[in-house]
């Protein structure tokens, strides 16, 4: 009896023996980062950048995307990269993953501008540092480094000026049809204020109708073929029409609209050459469309952000301050440019 008692005490005291020490590696394996065994102490030092990126739902995003990549890779910075398929729940869960891993540092592009404080503020209490990419949030600014991307209110502005040049000499009204990019965000906001902005001192320029193109070519297309086909257009298929009123510019929050636009144009054999087009990203398909007759002034958002991102990493893994916004040099294209001084855009 007494052997059976000592043998029971014995199988307790290992077991629990057994469970303090699995409690005490699951404690120490959450202090520190799980870095793989087989890295070199040169890689172990590696910084971490964890990035969440929207998509890819126009080339400029996909350009936006391999200059991040390839400056990672110059600059030694190890990456761990999220697609969220244009989803917001898909950034937030990625963003949740960068800090169990506990990242060095995180930086996503918000796809729309609202509900990121909770994530924010739980990278913030894990002490992981995060800088906006290409957009901006609505948030409290204390639970992000700094902002990197394009002056979109400043890329809206541009694009007005160019229009109010262009027809400086009409005295009739000047009607406008604007596609606009992903609802809620905060490049929309800006490219339709700074827009909007410098038009307001003109009232000859009407924004006669503004619809949501998403960032999309396939939606440029429905709109095209929607403005061909529902609305009246001119009886020798000349120019555009929205409810029986001619539209004297198109402003394209990007260009994979524009082009979506031209696509469905050409289908539906539209002649478009007195119509104002104007489109913002400077993609290469547009620049060439721009040099075939077909736009008349293309707005740059440059996307080759990733050389930048990474010096804004490495300061702040260095335990610096970076400033709160960045913008990237950006310029215009119009059809009163030498084109033989373009430069191939390389996207
Ligand atoms: O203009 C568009 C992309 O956020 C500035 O998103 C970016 C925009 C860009 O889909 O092509």
């Amino acid at each position: 009896m007494k052997e059976t008692v000592k043998k029971i005490q014995l199988i307790s005291m290992i077991s629990f023996l057994a469970a303090v020490i699995f409690l005490l590696i699951f404690i120490l394996s959450l202090q520190f980062k799980p870095k793989s065994k087989n890295k070199t102490p040169e890689q172990q030092e590696r910084l971490i950048l964890g990035f969440s990126q929207i998509g890819s739902e126009s080339a400029w995003r996909t350009r936006n995307t391999q200059s991040i990549y390839e400056a990672a890779e110059e600059n030694g910075i190890q990456i761990l990269f999220d697609d969220a398929q244009q989803k917001q729940e898909n950034q937030l869960k990625a963003i949740r993953s960068f800090i169990v891993y506990q990242v060095d540092v995180i930086a996503f592009v918000p796809i729309v501008e609202d509900g990121w404080d909770n994530v924010l503020q739980e990278a913030k209490d894990a002490g992981i540092p995060v800088i906006l990419v290409d957009r901006q949030i609505n948030a409290d600014p204390s639970l992000y480094a700094g902002f990197l991307g394009e002056d979109g209110i400043e890329e809206g502005r541009r694009a007005a000026r160019y229009l109010v040049n262009k027809c400086k000499n009409r005295t009739d009204e000047v009607t406008i049809f604007e596609m606009s990019g992903t609802e809620n965000s905060s490049v929309v906001r800006d490219r339709s204020n700074g827009f909007r902005e410098i038009l307001s001192a003109y009232p000859k320029f009407k924004i006669i109708h503004s619809e949501n193109g998403d960032f999309l070519r396939s939606r440029g297309k429905e709109i095209g073929d929607n403005l061909v086909t529902k609305h009246f257009y001119g009886a020798n298929r000349h120019g555009l029409y929205f409810e029986g009123t001619k539209i004297d510019a198109v402003y394209s929050h990007n260009d994979s609209m524009t082009l979506g636009l031209l696509d469905s144009l050409a289908e539906h054999n539209i002649n478009t050459k007195d119509t104002i087009m104007i489109s913002v990203d400077a993609e290469q398909k547009s620049i060439d469309a721009l040099t075939e007759g077909k736009l008349n002034c293309v707005v740059e958002c440059n996307p080759n952000l990733g050389p930048k991102l990474m010096e804004l990493v490495k300061q702040i893994a260095n335990g610096e301050t970076i400033p709160r916004i960045t913008y990237n040099s950006e310029t215009m294209f119009t059809e009163d440019d030498d084109f033989s001084k373009y430069e191939p855009r390389g996207y």
